[in-house]
Order: structure tokens, then C-alpha cells, then sequence
């Protein structure tokens, strides 16, 4: 063992809607650090494209169909996962989904449909394992939050809604379950290269650069979009026991973004 401890051998991993993007990317850095993988999705051919993923790169992840929020189906999964693969010492709320449309344009219906996916699926999911975690002697649950979880921007009322509540269920969580050895941490991904922000990256019919991507290039201080890649350090930190006395925290994984004001003219 190293003198401070990264590792995750016999941990079990849940990492929801993990068949690719920041999930998997996760997943993988459990997989390297240790953990054993397990994964949902919404429906059975996204668990097999996400199991073949998984395969291909040498992890023996087990994946279960489930949608984070229906609340029956995630806790016959959390029964499952712990009869089948063992206690969830490690929980990763990924799953999430984005609207982009103005909101007066907005139906109610499409407002409520991000805040189901991104802020009361990770409340229905916490609850399902947090009481076998108090029984084990403690546990982890990152949150995936969000440049929104602080800022605001045209289109996304919802998604901003829902990650910036998403902040306060983190701390709340800490704050409710601290004294049961578990923390609850939350990691605010800068904008990163995956399919949920590919439409804001399409290179336009000239060839040049969509223009929201050089608006991010401008805004970041590391002048790129993040990578996948760029998560899994803050994710193996905030699963291990290098972490043990980090509790409620929100770590903004974003090259630089929330620190700065912008470009002078
Ligand atoms: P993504 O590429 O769209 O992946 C999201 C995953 O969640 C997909 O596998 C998706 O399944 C799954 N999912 C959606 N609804 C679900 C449900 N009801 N039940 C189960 N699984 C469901 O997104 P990503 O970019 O990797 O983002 C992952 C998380 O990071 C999200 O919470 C997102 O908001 C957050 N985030 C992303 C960025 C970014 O720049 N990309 C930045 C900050 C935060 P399908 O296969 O059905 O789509
Ligand atoms: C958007 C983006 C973002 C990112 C991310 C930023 O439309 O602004 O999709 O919200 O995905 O959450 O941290």
C-alpha cells in the first residue's frame, strides 16, 4: 500500500448510465484502480453496446437494464447488484440528459423530464444503497454536476435547475450521512467532448468551427474542451480513502472556467 491510498481493490463500483462518455471513462479508471464495474442503462441494446465497450477494453463490467427514475426498477437493481456482484461501497450518478430550448419555449412536461433524469434520479438511486452502506460502515456517492451547478446560460433553465439542486443534495447528503462514514462528493465537469455536447462542436459548412465551441475555447483557461480522461483522477480521489475527510465538496474539473472573468477586449 502506498502511503496515501488510491487504491479501490474490492470495491464494488455503480456507475449509472455508464455505456460511454463520462461514464465509462469512469468506470475504466475504477476498473485500472481496482474496483469491480457495474453499470446501467436505459434500455437492453445500450447495455450491450455498453458491455461490448467494456470488453474491448479488458474490464469485466456487469451491466443491468434500469432507468435511474423509476424508483421500483432502481431498487430491485440495487438488490440485485448486491446479491449478484456484492454491497455498492461506491456510487457514481452520471446518468443525465440536457434540453437545450429557450425557456418560455419550454414545456412544463420537458422541464420536469431533466429534473426527473439529472436531479431525482440521483435522490431515488442514493436512497436505494445508502442503507447498505450505514450497515457496511460507509460508502462514496459522487454526483456529476455541472458548470451549471454555478452558472447560468440561454437554454438550459432546466438543466441548471437541476444540477445546481443536485449541488445542495450533495452537501445535504454529507450533512444527513457524514456520521455513517459516507461521503458525498460532488465532481463539475467543464465542457467535455461526449455525444451530449457534440452538437455544440459540429464544425460548420465552411469547415470552421461551430461557434459555441470557439465561445469555449475563449472562456476556458485552457483554451480546449476537456476530455473524458480529464475526469478520472478527481473520480479514483473522490471513490478512495485519500479522500476520507472530503465531505459535501463540489470539485470543478473545468480548465479553469469558474476562475475566470473572460477575455479583456
Ligand atoms: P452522455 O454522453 O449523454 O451520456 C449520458 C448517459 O446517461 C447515457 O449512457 C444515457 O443513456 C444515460 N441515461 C440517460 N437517461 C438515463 C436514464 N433515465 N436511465 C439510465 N441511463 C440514462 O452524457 P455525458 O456527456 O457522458 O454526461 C454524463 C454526465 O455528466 C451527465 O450527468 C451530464 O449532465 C454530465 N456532464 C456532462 C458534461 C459534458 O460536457 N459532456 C459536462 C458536465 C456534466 P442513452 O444511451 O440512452 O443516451
Ligand atoms: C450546455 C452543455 C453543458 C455541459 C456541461 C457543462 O449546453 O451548456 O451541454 O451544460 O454539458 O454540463 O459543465
Amino acid at each position: 500500500m502506498s502511503a496515501i491510498d488510491f487504491s479501490l481493490e474490492g470495491k464494488t463500483a455503480w456507475i449509472t448510465g455508464a455505456s460511454y462518455g463520462i461514464g465509462f471513462a469512469i468506470a475504466q479508471a475504477y476498473a485500472d484502480a481496482g474496483a469491480t464495474v457495474v453499470f446501467n442503462d436505459i434500455g437492453q441494446s445500450q447495455v450491450d453496446k455498453g458491455l461490448a465497450a467494456y470488453r474491448e477494453a479488458n474490464i469485466p463490467a456487469r451491466g443491468y437494464v434500469c432507468d435511474v427514475t423509476d424508483e421500483k426498477a432502481v431498487n430491485e437493481t440495487a438488490a440485485r447488484i448486491e446479491k449478484e456482484v456484492g454491497v455498492i461501497d461506491i456510487l457514481v450518478n452520471n446518468a443525465g440528459i440536457i434540453k437545450r430550448i429557450p425557456m418560455t419555449e419550454m414545456s412544463a412536461a420537458d422541464f420536469r423530464t431533466v429534473i426527473d433524469v439529472d436531479l431525482n434520479a440521483p435522490f431515488i438511486v442514493s436512497k436505494a444503497v445508502i442503507p447498505s452502506m450505514i450497515k457496511k460502515g460507509g460508502g462514496k456517492i459522487i454526483n456529476i454536476c455541472s458548470m451549471m451547478s454555478e452558472l447560468g446560460r440561454e437554454t438550459v433553465s432546466a438543466y441548471a435547475a437541476a444540477k445546481g439542486g443536485l449541488k445542495m443534495l450533495t452537501r445535504n447528503i454529507a450533512s444527513e450521512y457524514g456520521g455513517f462514514n459516507i461521503q458525498c462528493n460532488g465532481i463539475g465537469p467543464g465542457y467535455i467532448e461526449t455525444p451530449q455536447t457534440a452538437p455544440l462542436r459540429e464544425r460548420q459548412s465552411d469547415g470552421s468551427r461551430h461557434p459555441f465551441d470557439q465561445f469555449i475555447i475563449a472562456k476556458t483557461p485552457a483554451a480546449r474542451w476537456g476530455t473524458t480522461g480529464d475526469l478520472k483522477g478527481p473520480a479514483v480521489f473522490l471513490a478512495s480513502r485519500a479522500s476520507d475527510f472530503i465531505n459535501g465538496h463540489i470539485l470543478y474539473v473545468d480548465g479553469g472556467i469558474l476562475a475566470y472573468i473572460g477575455k479583456q477586449p
